[in-house]
C-alpha cells in the first residue's frame, strides 16, 4: 500500500526540480554498487586497493565544500524568538520562495532519487521515518551506509504514516549534454534549512557531510529535539557507551562532546584498566525516553559511522580502524600509490609516494594530506566492540550522562553534579574550543551546551527548560547521574596533563563507583571531586603535580569563568529557567566563600 502523501509530495518535488529521472531507493546491495560505480565513472570516487581497502572508496570534495557551514544553516520557525539567539532564523515563507527559486530546474540532467529510511532499528517505538530526496549518489551511498534505507521502510511506513521531509541538491544543473564535474555543488548558494512546525528539511548547494546526508544533524538532531520537547523525550549530541567491570557488572553511559573531541575514540576506547571492557552502542546522537521502569533509555537512531579520519590510529582508536577493513567511504583523505588512504594520525610517519587530498603529491608536514575534516563511512555492524544490544528496539537504560569539552585550562579532568538541576546548569554552561567539523576558526572558546550549539532545533532557554522537566517526569533516584570530564587539560608547558584515551577507563571505573555509592568524593564550590587516591592510577606515572592541577579548584580561573557564564546567559533574557540563574549565583557565592579565609568569614 502506497502513502499517499509520500508519492504526492515527491511528484512535487519532481515538477519543481525537473530531474531526468526519477529513483526510488531500496537500500540493496547492488543499488550502493551501482552509486558506487556512478562516482567511480564521474571522477568522484576512485576505487581502493582490493588488497588493502576491499570494496572501498575515496571520494574527494570540491576544497570549497568540506564541511558544516554553520553561517549558512537556519531554523526557519514561524517565530524568531522560538529558534533563540543560537540559531540563524529565517522566515519559513520567505525561505520557502528563496528556495522555490534556487530549487526550480536544479535537477535538470540529474537522476533524483527518493530514499526512504529509519532512524532507529526499523519499526522501533523510538524510530523515526524520514524520507531525503537529493540529486547526488555520494549522498544515496552514505545514506545507505548511515540509516536503514529501503523497501521495508516504506511498509513500516503504511498508506498514511508521517515522516520527515528532507529535500537535498547539490545545486549545480546541466544542460543537455553538460558533462558533469567530479564534485557538483553550488559556489555562490549554500542553505540547509529545517522548519521545525512541519517536520521539514531543505538543503542546498552542498554536497557534504551534515550539509548533505539529512538524516543525521538536521533530522536527527534538529528537527528530533523539537519533537522530542514536543513529545518528552531527549535528542542528544551523545555517544551511548556500554562499560563491564571485572565482576561483569555493566552500565551504559552517554557522553555529550563538542565535534572532533573524541566522541567517537571514546565509545570505542579499550581501557588500560584490567579486566574492564568498553562496548559501543552510538558514537554520535543518542534519543533518549522513559521507559515503563522510570528510567532513560537510548537508542542510537543510526546504523554507521561518519568518523573525523585524521587522529585515529591503532593508538587512538584502535576498534575504529579495526572496522574499517573494508565496505567503507572515505572522503578528503590522502591515497598512498599502492592505493591505500592515509591520515595525519594514522602512523607516525606518511608512507612514501603519497598524494594529497587536492590530489597533489604529498611534500611533507608543510601542508595536511588528509583535510582535518577528512571522513570515513562505514556499517557500524563492522566494529569488532559493538554491544550485543546496539539495535535492541527498546534501547539501553542510562546509568550515567557525561558532559564535556576541550578546555585547556581551568576544568577538572571530572566532576559529578550535586543533582539533575545541577547536572544541567553543568552541560547549559559548557565550553570548548572549536574544531574544524565546522567551517570557521579553530581552537576559540565558545560555550557549547549539551554540545548542541549548532544542532538545537530551537531556544536554547526553553531547552534547558525541557531538561530541567525531566525531574518532575520521573523519580530523581532513576535519573542519571551527571558528571564533567575534560581530558584537554595543559600543564604550564603547553602539554596535556591526562594521557587521555585508554586510560579515560580510569575515570570512568570512578563513575561507576559513584553510581553504587562506594567510590570517594569531596564536595567543592564546583561539584564533587574525587577523593585523594579514589581515582585507580594504578601503573600510570604523570607529571609530578599533574594530579594536584587536574582536581583541584581554581578559584580565581572559575570566578572568570561565573563571569563568561553570566555573559552567556545573558543572551537568553528572560527565557532563561530560573534554575539557570540561580545555579549562577550559587555557584559563584560558593565560589567566594572558598575564596575567602577562614576567619574572614
Ligand atoms: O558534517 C560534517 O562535515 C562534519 S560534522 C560531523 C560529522 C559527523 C559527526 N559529527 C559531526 C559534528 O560536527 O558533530
Ligand atoms: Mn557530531
Amino acid at each position: 500500500m502506497r502513502n499517499a502523501k509520500l508519492d504526492t509530495w515527491v511528484e512535487e518535488v519532481a515538477a519543481l526540480c525537473k530531474p531526468d529521472r526519477v529513483h526510488w531507493c531500496d537500500g540493496s546491495a547492488a543499488e550502493h554498487d551501482e552509486m558506487i560505480r556512478l562516482m567511480v565513472h564521474a571522477g568522484t570516487a576512485v576505487p581502493l586497493s582490493g588488497d588493502k581497502r576491499p570494496d572501498s572508496v575515496l571520494v574527494r570534495s570540491h576544497p570549497a565544500d568540506v564541511a558544516r557551514v554553520e553561517d549558512r544553516t537556519f531554523i526557519c520557525s514561524a517565530r524568531p524568538e522560538d529558534a533563540g539567539p543560537t540559531n540563524n532564523w529565517a522566515d519559513p515563507a520567505e525561505m520557502k520562495a528563496t528556495l522555490n527559486g534556487l530549487f526550480d530546474g536544479c535537477m535538470a540532467g540529474r537522476t533524483m532519487y527518493v530514499i526512504p529510511y529509519s532512524m532507529g532499528p526499523v519499526g522501533s517505538p523510538i524510530a523515526n521515518i524520514g524520507v531525503e530526496i537529493t540529486d547526488s549518489p555520494y549522498v544515496v551511498a552514505n545514506m545507505h551506509l548511515m540509516t536503514r534505507v529501503g523497501t521495508r521502510v516504506l511498509e513500516v511506513l503504511g498508506p498514511d504514516g508521517e515522516f520527515v521531509r528532507g529535500l537535498h541538491s547539490v545545486g549545480m544543473p546541466l544542460g543537455p549534454n553538460e558533462p558533469d564535474v567530479p564534485w557538483p555543488h553550488n559556489i555562490e548558494h549554500k542553505y540547509i534549512t529545517h522548519f521545525p512546525e512541519t517536520r521539514e528539511i531543505m538543503s542546498f548547494g552542498s554536497g557534504y557531510g551534515g550539509n548533505a546526508l539529512l538524516g543525521k544533524k538536521c533530522h536527527a538532531l534538529r528537527i528530533a529535539s523539537v519533537q522530542a520537547r514536543d513529545e518528552g523525550w531527549l535528542a542528544e549530541h551523545m555517544l551511548i557507551l556500554k562499560l563491564t567491570n571485572p565482576e561483569g557488572r555493566t552500565y551504559y553511559i552517554t557522553g555529550a562532546f563538542p565535534s572532533a573531541c573524541g566522541k567517537t575514540n571514546l565509545a570505542m576506547l579499550e581501557p588500560t584498566l584490567p579486566g574492564w571492557k568498553v562496548q559501543t552502542v552510538g558514537e554520535d546522537i543518542a534519543w533518549m525516553k522513559l521507559g515503563a521502569d522510570g528510567r532513560l533509555r537510548a537508542i542510537n537512531p543510526e546504523a554507521g559511522f561518519f568518523g573525523v579520519a585524521p587522529g585515529t590510529g591503532m593508538g587512538s582508536n584502535p576498534n575504529a580502524m579495526r572496522t574499517l577493513t573494508d565496505r567503507a567511504i572515505y572522503t578528503n583523505c590522502a591515497i598512498t600509490g599502492d592505493g591505500d588512504v592515509w591520515w595525519e594520525g594514522m602512523s607516525d610517519e606518511p608512507p612514501g609516494d603519497l598524494t594529497d587530498w587536492l590530489r597533489r603529491p604529498y611534500q611533507g608536514t608543510l601542508r595536511k594530506a588528509a583535510h582535518p575534516n577528512a571522513r570515513f563511512t562505514v556499517a557500524a555492524q563492522q566494529c569488532p566492540v559493538i554491544a550485543d544490544e546496539w539495535e535492541d528496539p527498546a534501547g539501553v537504560p542510562i546509568d550515567a550522562i557525561l558532559f564535556g569539552g576541550r578546555r585547556t585550562n581551568t576544568i577538572p579532568l571530572v566532576t559529578e553534579a550535586f543533582d539533575w538541576t545541577h547536572g544541567t546548569f553543568m552541560g547549559a554552561t559548557a565550553g570548548s574550543e572549536t574544531t574544524a567539523a565546522a567551517v570557521g576558526a579553530v581552537g576559540q572558546l565558545r560555550r557549547d551546551p549539551m554540545a548542541m550549539l549548532p544542532f538545537c532545533g530551537y531556544n536554547m532557554a526553553d531547552y534547558w527548560g525541557h531538561w530541567l522537566s525531566f525531574e518532575g517526569r520521573t523519580e530523581t533516584s532513576k535519573l542519571p547521574k551527571v558528571f564533567f570530564v575534560n581530558w584537554f587539560r595543559k600543564g604550564a608547558d603547553g602539554k596535556f596533563l591526562w594521557p587521555g584515551y585508554g586510560d579515560n577507563s580510569r575515570v570512568l571505573k570512578w563513575v561507576t563507583e559513584r553510581i553504587e555509592g562506594t567510590g570517594q568524593a569531596v564536595d567543592t564550590p564546583i561539584g564533587r571531586l574525587p577523593a585523594p587516591g579514589a581515582l585507580d592510577l594504578s601503573g600510570l606515572s604523570l607529571h609530578d603535580g599533574a594530579m594536584d592541577q587536574l582536581l583541584s579548584v581554581d578559584v580565581d580561573g572559575w570566578l572568570s569563568e561565573v563571569a563568561l557564564i553570566r555573559e552567556h546567559f545573558g543572551r537568553f533574557g528572560d527565557r532563561l529557567p530560573d534554575a539557570m540563574a540561580r545555579s549562577v549565583d550559587e555557584l559563584e557565592a560558593r565560589l567566594q566563600a572558598a575564596g575567602v579565609p577562614a576567619g574572614a568569614r
